[in-house]
């Protein structure tokens, strides 16, 4: 590991030499992503390392730049039809990822490929099994108070409104580069530290919720050219982090996570208009998956739907 200093902070920069394979925690050959755990060869720490190809860059200048310097490698020839392999110049090359390290046995779980089952949560289910055990299952929220209190990150934040209100920080998620807006991914982390998830908004949090609407259509319409029509905001159901945030994507881009639960923003905000207290009524479905402890807790209390 080499440390690197990035604008005053320091930052550790893994060295994959150090590293291992172990296992291939699962992999999505649609979107060509792949989930390896790793063990670090000297601290024997696991890891895990997320690699995920970027879409094609749709802009025509960009084309154009690989294009001159492209190679084609001949696979077959037939009349006019020919199959290549195409190997694109270093610098378009890229694959994104992320490594977590060291990685949580929470952390293997959550990529690890298990099965999952609809799980749909009365208001009572949040009472007594998923809010008493949120510490358990969820992850903690150091990267989230590292972000709010500027110690991390701080080169990529896109939009920050500091009022303890109805404020929030705007920056690009984990899993986007930050510059190809086709898969345009961002979140907005509300400043407010003590509301958990969704479940908990009421008519109190809406003007948080317009503010965070308004300001985020304001500021990709003017950053990145994309229309409130073109991109969607949404909550996940159960999400992984329990303090309030809102995933902001090219509507275009089909997000990894997909498949959760997901509840727009807009319909938030209309649900608290009509009922104020509709997320404290109402029976919220999430996806399980095998081995979480939270479907462990809801598999005890027998509110699976098993039999
Ligand atoms: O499922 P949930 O709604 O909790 O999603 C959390 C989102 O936060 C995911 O889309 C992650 O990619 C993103 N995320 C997670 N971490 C640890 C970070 C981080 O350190 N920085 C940023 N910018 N996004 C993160």
């Amino acid at each position: 590991m080499t440390t690197i200093k990035v604008n005053g902070e320091v930052n550790i920069q893994p060295n994959l030499a150090e590293f291992e394979f172990k296992e291939v925690l699962s992999s999505d050959p649609s979107r060509k992503a792949v989930f390896l755990l790793l063990n670090n060869k000297t601290t024997g720490k696991a890891a895990i390392l997320v690699a995920d190809k970027n879409p094609f860059v749709e802009d025509g200048s960009v084309i154009n730049e690989w294009i001159k310097d492209a190679k084609l490698r001949n696979l077959a020839q037939n009349d006019i039809y020919g199959s290549y392999e195409l190997l694109m110049p270093e610098k378009f090359n890229a694959v994104k990822s992320s490594l977590i390290y060291p990685a949580t046995d929470k952390h293997i779980l959550k990529y690890r490929r298990r099965e999952v089952y609809m799980i749909y949560e009365t208001a009572d289910d949040y009472k007594s099994i998923t809010k008493p055990s949120i510490k358990e299952s969820l992850f903690n929220l150091d990267w989230v108070y590292n972000f709010l209190d500027h110690k991390a990150e701080t080169d990529r934040i896109v939009f920050d409104d500091p009022d303890p209100n109805i404020g929030f920080m705007l920056a690009p998620d984990l899993k986007w580069n930050g510059v190809d807006v086709d898969n345009l991914y961002l979140q907005a982390i509300v400043v407010r530290r003590d509301i958990m998830s969704v479940r908990e908004l009421t008519g109190e949090h809406i003007p948080l919720l317009e503010n965070v609407r308004k300001q985020v259509r304001r500021v990709v319409k003017e950053k990145y050219g994309l229309n409130p029509n073109q991109i969607k905001m949404y909550f996940h159901y159960q999400p992984s982090y329990p303090h309030l945030h809102i995933h902001v994507i090219n509507i275009k881009y089909e997000a990894p996570g997909a498949g959760m639960t997901c509840i727009f923003l807009d319909e938030a905000i209309d649900n608290l208009k009509i009922w104020p207290d509709f997320y404290q009524r109402a029976t919220l479905p999430f996806v399980g998956k095998e081995g979480d402890v939270l479907l462990n807790k809801f598999r005890e209390a027998k509110r699976l739907n098993e039999e």
